[in-house]
């Protein structure tokens, strides 16, 4: 079974071009409390390399993309974000990696949660170990 969940928003495109609306409880599935973006990523430098005990997040590429590593310590699997129209849905206890952020990627995070360095495990070992795999 796949671990990537894909939340598809629909285009509200008319010929001015196209608009996404992202809702809270509805094309979101949870309550928005934090929204931030990643940009002007270095060529060759990955990112992320934890998971979150108590946070569930969705991950869209608006511009450009960037290859995405999930891990729930028996599946590990990769995808490209690399549409506006298509969010990866991160649950808690997953492990992610970014990787290959093309120069022009703005990856845009959407949280269930407010900011908590407590909320990260960032050793590889101890995420197995928590998440008992
Ligand atoms: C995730 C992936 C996709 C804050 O002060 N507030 C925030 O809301 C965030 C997300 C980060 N920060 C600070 C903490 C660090 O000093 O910004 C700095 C960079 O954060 P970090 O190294 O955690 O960034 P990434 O790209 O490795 O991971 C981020 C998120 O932290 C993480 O939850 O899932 O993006």
């Amino acid at each position: 079974m796949s671990l990537a969940e894909w939340v598809n928003f629909p285009s509200l495109g008319d010929e001015r071009g196209s608009l996404v609306a992202l809702e809270a409880n509805q094309t979101v599935p949870f309550e928005i409390k934090r929204v931030y973006y990643i940009f002007a990523t270095q060529q060759d430098v990955a990112r992320g390399y934890h998971a979150h005990k108590n946070l569930k997040q969705v991950a869209i590429c608006i511009t450009g993309k960037c290859r995405m590593i999930i891990d729930d310590g028996k599946v590990r699997e990769e995808v490209w974000l690399d549409s506006p129209t298509k969010g990866l849905l991160i649950n808690d206890l997953v492990w992610r990696e970014m990787h290959d952020f093309s120069k022009d990627c703005v990856l845009l995070v959407l949280a269930s949660e407010h900011y908590d360095e407590e909320d990260y495990i960032r050793n590889y070992d101890e995420f197995i170990k928590i998440v008992g795999a």
